[in-house]
């Protein structure tokens, strides 16, 4: 029976063009939803943009311009990113679309009226870049953890969630749930922090406007993070896309697990809404064993990306190289190691040898033994369960059978009917296995070998020179 799938990525703060971080979720994101798309289920995958908030007004002002206008201007370049990516999203979302705002201010109002929401004085400190609320013990030397970057030391009325309140109903849905935290490994670590004990939040800023007014009080914004969240399910709320919540999974990165393990499951239940069924946190990719930074230049954009060896192969890379919970390193040596050793020394090869040997000779129906050796149900697990790296890993053992099955069978000699056969039918469910992750290569594929008269294509992946 088809069933619904929905998949979100984050929502990127659009205050630079997006970079390989951006995209490997976003990829990921894309693969699953073509993945249930096989499957036939009924998707939805959201992605879009974080336009509110202190980062983005102070970026905007920086470039002189108006937040809005600043924004307006960015999110071209992600939506154009995506499409080169080939990214196929349903909606992409951005915090200022009305009907978020509208969701937003209902959800105040209601979390408010419940009596989640009290009035105090937030003293303490505050990281523009993570747009993170700090105490004194969680900085270093004054400095932000993660950005290393002097705190901003705050004092000023606010508006507070009585975040402390969900201590034990988050600690019982995580219980309940037990795979809403994925991957396992990062499950832990939220947990024991959540039994450590959970400070009420601040979830107003009064000191600047670029944000959701609170509804009840519209001399304060909305904190940036409880707007944000909200997008995943405000996105649901269109007239069609009601059946969609709650999400199936949220892609992010580990860098905001604690986001939406903690602070969103507790929102949803204050406010009386399903919470997510999980949130499946991905590892940081690293540039040449280095952090990637914006400001020292070590940073590797979409366009960038492309250009070392098209998109499919950058797709491939970055599910290939890495489990999906790791970390991973991105260099473009090893990019093109896998798209000559993989794409185009087997997969490539394969194709030509097959579309060559089918155009000049016949083929024959028959059983297809071949076809055995693909080990379907184990990959079909593997993506399930978001372990790509072993799925690709399998489908390409597969062709490296097929590709000893040519040599094997002495196909340039005995150019065998039957065993063209087999191998016709076996690329076509390599391609089928593949579309997620290669959309354009496989296509191709799937139409060269399903046409009539098959014929020797072009070369699907052609080897690239490595000059570091
Ligand atoms: O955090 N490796 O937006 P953001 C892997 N607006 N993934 C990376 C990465 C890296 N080096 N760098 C970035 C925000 N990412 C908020 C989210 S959601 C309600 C609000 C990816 O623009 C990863 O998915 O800083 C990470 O979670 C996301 O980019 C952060 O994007």
């Amino acid at each position: 029976m088809a069933k619904k799938f929905y998949v979100t990525t984050p929502i990127y703060y659009p205050n630079d063009i997006p970079h390989i971080g951006h995209a490997y979720t976003t990829i990921a994101a894309d693969i699953l939803a073509r993945w249930h798309k096989i499957k036939g289920d009924e998707v939805f995958f959201l992605t879009g943009t974080d336009d509110h908030g202190k980062k983005i007004a102070q970026a905007a002002e920086k470039a002189g311009k108006t937040p809005k206008r600043f924004t307006d201007d960015l999110i071209p370049k992600f939506k154009n990113a995506w499409k080169k990516l080939n990214i196929e999203y349903d909606r992409f979302i951005r915090t200022t679309d009305k009907d978020h705002e509208k969701i937003v201010s209902e959800v105040l109002q209601k979390v408010y009226d419940k009596g989640d929401i009290y009035k105090g004085v937030y003293e303490g400190f505050y990281c523009t870049g993570c747009e993170a609320y700090y105490t004194e013990k969680d900085l270093v030397d004054g400095k932000c953890p993660v950005h290393k970057t002097k705190a901003e030391k705050l004092k000023e009325e606010s508006y507070f969630f009585k975040l402390s309140k969900y201590q034990k109903p988050l600690l019982k849905f995580y219980k309940e749930n037990p795979d809403f935290i994925s991957p396992k490994k990062r499950k832990q670590e939220i947990i024991n922090r959540v039994k450590e004990g959970l400070r009420d939040l601040s979830i107003s800023r009064a000191n600047f406007d670029w944000g959701i007014p609170l509804p009840f009080d519209k001399k304060h914004v909305c904190y940036v993070w409880f707007d944000a969240l909200f997008n995943y399910y405000s996105a649901t709320r269109q007239k069609g896309k009601e059946k969609f919540w709650p999400a199936d999974v949220h892609l992010i990165g580990k860098d905001i697990s604690w986001f939406h393990c903690v602070y969103w499951p507790a929102f949803l239940i204050s406010a009386g809404i399903k919470c997510p069924e999980k949130v499946f946190s991905h590892g940081w990719w690293t540039f040449d064993k280095e952090k990637i930074s914006k400001s020292r230049g070590r940073v590797i954009n979409v366009d960038e990306l492309i250009s070392i060896a098209g998109v499919d192969s950058a797709r491939y890379f970055l599910l290939r190289a890495t489990p999906f919970g790791d970390d991973g390193d991105f260099s473009k040596e090893a990019l093109i190691k896998r798209h000559n050793g993989e794409l185009a020394n087997k997969l490539g090869n394969l194709i030509l040898r097959v579309s060559a040997l089918i155009e000049k000779n016949r083929i024959e129906k028959t059983e297809n033994k071949l076809l055995r050796k693909l080990k379907v149900k184990q990959i079909t697990e593997f993506i399930d369960n978001y372990q790509f790296d072993k799925a690709l890993s399998d489908i390409f053992s597969f062709i490296d059978v097929c590709n000893e099955y040519v040599q094997n069978k002495k196909l340039w000699e005995t150019k065998d009917k039957k065993v063209l056969f087999e191998l016709k039918e076996s690329i076509l469910k390599i391609a089928d296995l593949l579309w997620p992750f290669i959309p354009e290569s496989s296509e191709k594929i799937k139409k060269q070998f399903s046409a009539k008269k098959i014929k020797k294509g072009e070369i699907l992946f052609k080897k690239i020179k490595w000059k570091p």
